[in-house]
C-alpha cells in the first residue's frame, strides 16, 4: 500500500476554536482521518501548536498556515510511502520541521498526519485501530488491558472560570469488575452529583470537560459534594471509588508563589505541600496530577518522596517529552506520567515515552485535552499500549463520551481477551 494523497481542513474543537482534520489516502480508495485536540492549561515545554495570529480570523487562532504546511510541505515527502512505516514517516516529518519544538511546521500539522497515517494503515489491513497499534507495544502478549477511566466530574481552574483553584476533581472506579461497569459507576455518580448540586441550590452548568462547575465556597467543598454523590449512588469510597485531582498548579503559579484565589493565599512550594497534606487527611484522594508548577522539580520530588502510596502524575512537568521524563526518572520526581499525543506531536515519540515510563515502573495515563474533537484515537491507543489508565473528561458532552463509548465497544469486542486495570498502589 502506498500513500497517494493527503488533505487537511480547518474544523472547530469543542470550545469553538479552529483545529485540524487531516486525511491520508492510500491506493484502492482506502483512507484514514485524524482530528487534533487543543489544550488550555498548556505547559511551556509543549511542542508548538501553530496558529495564524491573524486577529481578523478566529481572534488569531486560525490554522491555515498549518494546513498549508501539510499540503505543500509534508505531503510531497510522504507520497508513495508505505503507511505501515510509521517510524520512518514520523522521522521524516521531524527532520523536515528541523526544530526542537516543531514550531516550523506546527505540532498540530505533524500530529494530524501522523495519526491519520496510522488509521489509514489499520484500515488497509482491515484491523481495528487498537489491534494495529498493538504492534508498537513490545509487551503485548495477546491479552489486552482495559484502562481505568479517571472521570473529571467537577471542573475548575482555567476550564471553569476559576470557580476553584484545583482544575479537575476526578473519580476513579477502581472497584469495578470491568470497563463498562466502571463507566456505569461514573455515570451514576455524575447524576447523583447533579442532584446534590440542585439540593444545595448550585448551578448544574458544566465546564470545558463536561464536569459541573458550581460556585463553591472553598476548594474543599467539592470533595464534600463528591463524597455525598458517591454515597447516594450506593458506592463505597476508598474501595469502589477513589478520588484524584489535577491541580494544574502551573496555572496558579507566578513570580515564585502559588496564588490560590479561593483561599486568598499566596503559598510557597512548602506551604502548598501542607495544603495538599490537609486535603489528603480528609478525603480519599489517591491520584495527584501537576501538584506543582512545570519547573518546580523539587516540589514534585518532595511530594513523591512523602507519598509513596499515592499516584503522583506529571503532565505539564513532562509534556510527553522523553528528555524531561528521563530527568524525572533520575530525580524520582513522580511515579506516573500523563500522556498527550499533541504535547510532543508524533505517534512514534509518544510511544517511546509510554514504553520508557512503563519500563521504569511509572504508571501511564493517556489523556484528552480540554479542547477536544469527536476523534477517539486515544481510546484505541490506551488499549493497544496497555497504559492502564485514561483520563477523558466527565460523563457528559459527546467529545468526551465518544472515547468512553469507543472503549465500551472495544471491551465488548474483546470479551475475555482483555482484563481490567488493577490499581497498583496501597489504599
Ligand atoms: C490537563 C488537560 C486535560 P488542558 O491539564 O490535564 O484535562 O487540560 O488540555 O487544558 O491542558
Ligand atoms: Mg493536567
Amino acid at each position: 500500500m502506498k500513500i497517494t494523497n493527503i488533505t487537511a481542513s480547518e474544523i472547530l474543537d469543542s470550545r469553538g476554536n479552529p483545529t485540524i482534520s487531516a486525511t491520508v489516502f492510500l491506493e484502492q480508495g482506502i483512507q484514514g482521518t485524524a482530528l487534533v485536540p487543543a489544550g488550555a492549561s498548556t505547559g511551556r515545554h509543549e511542542a508548538v501548536e501553530l496558529r495564524d495570529g491573524d486577529q481578523k480570523r478566529y481572534q488569531g487562532l486560525g490554522v491555515l498556515k498549518a494546513l498549508d504546511n501539510i499540503v505543500t510541505k509534508i505531503k510531497p515527502i510522504l507520497l508513495g510511502l508505505n503507511p505501515e512505516d510509521q517510524n520512518e514517516i514520523d522521522e521524516l516529518m521531524i527532520k523536515l520541521d528541523g526544530t526542537e519544538d516543531k514550531s516550523n511546521l506546527g505540532a498540530n500539522a505533524i500530529l494530524a498526519v501522523s495519526l491519520a497515517v496510522a488509521r489509514a494503515a489499520a484500515n488497509s489491513l482491515h484491523q481495528p485501530l487498537y489491534e494495529y497499534l498493538s504492534r508498537f507495544n513490545p509487551d503485548f502478549k495477546g491479552q489486552y488491558i482495559m484502562p481505568l477511566p479517571m472521570m473529571n466530574v467537577l471542573n475548575g481552574g482555567r476550564h471553569a472560570n476559576w470557580v476553584t483553584d484545583i482544575q479537575e476533581h476526578l473519580i476513579l472506579p477502581i472497584g469495578a469488575p470491568n470497563f463498562s461497569e466502571a463507566v456505569r459507576m461514573g455515570a451514576e455518580i455524575y447524576h447523583h452529583l447533579k442532584e446534590v448540586l440542585k439540593e444545595k441550590g448550585y448551578s448544574i452548568s458544566v465546564g470545558d470537560e463536561g464536569g459541573f462547575a458550581p460556585a463553591v465556597k472553598n476548594n474543599e467543598e467539592n470533595f464534600d459534594l463528591l463524597t455525598s454523590a458517591v454515597q447516594q449512588a450506593g458506592y463505597k469510597l476508598g474501595s469502589d471509588v477513589i478520588f484524584g485531582i489535577d491541580a494544574a498548579a502551573n496555572e496558579f503559579f507566578a513570580d515564585g508563589v502559588y496564588n490560590l484565589r479561593r483561599e486568598n493565599k499566596n503559598y510557597s512550594s512548602q506551604e502548598l505541600l501542607s495544603f495538599y497534606a490537609n486535603l489528603q487527611k480528609k478525603y480519599p484522594i489517591y491520584s495527584w496530577e501537576d501538584v506543582f508548577a512545570e519547573d518546580d522539580w523539587t516540589g514534585f520530588q518532595e511530594f513523591t518522596a512523602a507519598n509513596s502510596s499515592v499516584q503522583v502524575i506529571g503532565d505539564d512537568l513532562y509534556v510527553t517529552n522523553l528528555q524531561r521524563l528521563e530527568r524525572g526518572i533520575r530525580e524520582k520526581s513522580t511515579n506516573s506520567i500523563l500522556i498527550k499525543l499533541n504535547q510532543i506531536g508524533t505517534l512514534t515519540e509518544t510511544i517511546a515515552v509510554v514504553l520508557l515510563a512503563k519500563k521504569q515502573g511509572l504508571t501511564t495515563v493517556v489523556s484528552h485535552r480540554s479542547g477536544e474533537t469527536t476523534d477517539a484515537f486515544i481510546a484505541d491507543f490506551a488499549v493497544a499500549l496497555e497504559t492502564g489508565q485514561i483520563k477523558t473528561g466527565s460523563l457528559a458532552r459527546s467529545e468526551r463520551l465518544v472515547k468512553y463509548n469507543r472503549l465500551m465497544a472495544i471491551s465488548a469486542e474483546l470479551k475475555d481477551r482483555a482484563t481490567y486495570f488493577n490499581w497498583p498502589f496501597t489504599i
